[in-house]
């Protein structure tokens, strides 16, 4: 009998319907309801990428992946997989109660971001560990992975098939790599988000042998304090502006599947103020289950129960 070790994959969460999108958006505001135009304007958005919500199926399919992945090869350990979403159901928290009522004791969560923040990855871990401790299961949480092997690997032929889309030359192409903004008062912390993102886009481009790259962030919220910038919209003007830059590949980095913020917020609105500017731009291809993302996430999973044992 192999001893069973639960898995609790995190993802943001997304609505089901549009129903439930000011459900969610509540969730996301802390329980603070929505003003009634900022609700209209993202249904609006979710309207506008045929009123779907493919972050939940990816999320599935990631999921189910990453189980099977792990339970190939000769091991000790039977892993069984749950999903925990920070913003819609099955929440972090009911992730971990299930794996209690299915009697694990051994737990290793995991989200799926590469990257850091203490408002990203340590929320869920932190929600994640409270949970476990109140139901009595040890768990430990991977971190960050962004300069795994095997991401940077998928990464860098996700950068290369796109760069062949354009009629000129490699080097000729602005590469941003892109990320969801946080609010400035994270630097204060000195969180390593920022600097994680930054490794991640110089170890794709040494790779590809470019240094025709630059860091954008995307996505920013619409409240009073500042966030982190530039922002993408901000930069595809400037170097349309000043550098005559006519060729730009978005490669967002901060993401590993398709949702609102890549098919509205890349392919819609950075696409539209692309076409003003007179850029051709491309995006490259969201991992979703790509095996090397999928090794990924069963290599740190894997390692980070080792390393507790
Ligand atoms: O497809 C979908 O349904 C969900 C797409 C989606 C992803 C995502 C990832 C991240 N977010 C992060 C931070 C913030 C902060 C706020 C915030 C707000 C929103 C809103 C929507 C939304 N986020 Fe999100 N995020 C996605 C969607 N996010 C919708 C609300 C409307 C709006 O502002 O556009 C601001 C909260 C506040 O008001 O206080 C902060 C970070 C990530 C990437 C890491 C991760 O996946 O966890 C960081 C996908």
């Amino acid at each position: 009998e192999k001893k069973k070790i639960g898995v609790l994959v995190m993802s943001y969460g997304t609505p089901e319907s549009i129903e439930q999108v000011e459900e969610y958006y509540t969730h996301i505001r802390r329980g603070r309801p929505p003003e009634p135009e900022q609700l209209q304007e993202l249904q609006e958005r979710y309207e506008a990428i045929g009123g779907l919500f493919p972050l939940r199926q990816n999320t599935d399919r990631q999921v189910r992946a990453l189980q099977d992945r792990l339970n190939e090869g000769d091991h000790p350990y039977e892993f069984v997989c749950y999903q925990g979403l920070k913003h819609a159901r099955p929440y972090i928290e009911d992730g971990v109660k299930q794996m209690a009522e299915d009697g694990i004791k051994e737990a290793v969560s995991v989200v799926l971001a590469p990257h850091y923040s203490v408002m990203s990855v340590g929320g869920y871990n932190k929600r994640a560990k409270e949970t476990a401790e109140e139901v009595g299961i040890s768990l430990d949480s991977v971190k960050s992975y962004h300069l795994h092997p095997q991401l940077l690997k998928a990464l860098v032929e996700r950068v290369n098939t796109s760069l062949a889309k354009f009629s000129v030359a490699a080097e000729q192409v602005r590469i941003l790599f892109t990320a969801h903004s946080l609010p400035e008062k994270i630097l204060e912390m000195r969180d390593p988000y920022p600097q994680q993102l930054k490794e991640t886009s110089k170890a794709i481009a040494d790779q590809v042998g470019t240094t025709n790259w630059e860091f954008a962030w995307q996505s920013a919220g619409q409240t009073a304090m500042p966030w982190l910038g530039p922002d993408i919209l901000d930069v595809l003007a400037r170097v349309r502006k000043e550098e005559d830059v006519r060729h730009v590949l978005v490669c967002p980095i901060g993401f590993v599947s398709d949702h609102l913020e890549i098919l509205y917020d890349i392919d819609i609105e950075c696409q539209d103020a692309a076409k003003e500017l007179g850029i051709h731009l491309e995006r490259t291809a969201s991992l979703n289950t790509d095996p090397l993302y999928i090794d990924t996430l069963a290599d740190v999973v894997t390692q980070t129960l080792q390393v507790n044992k």
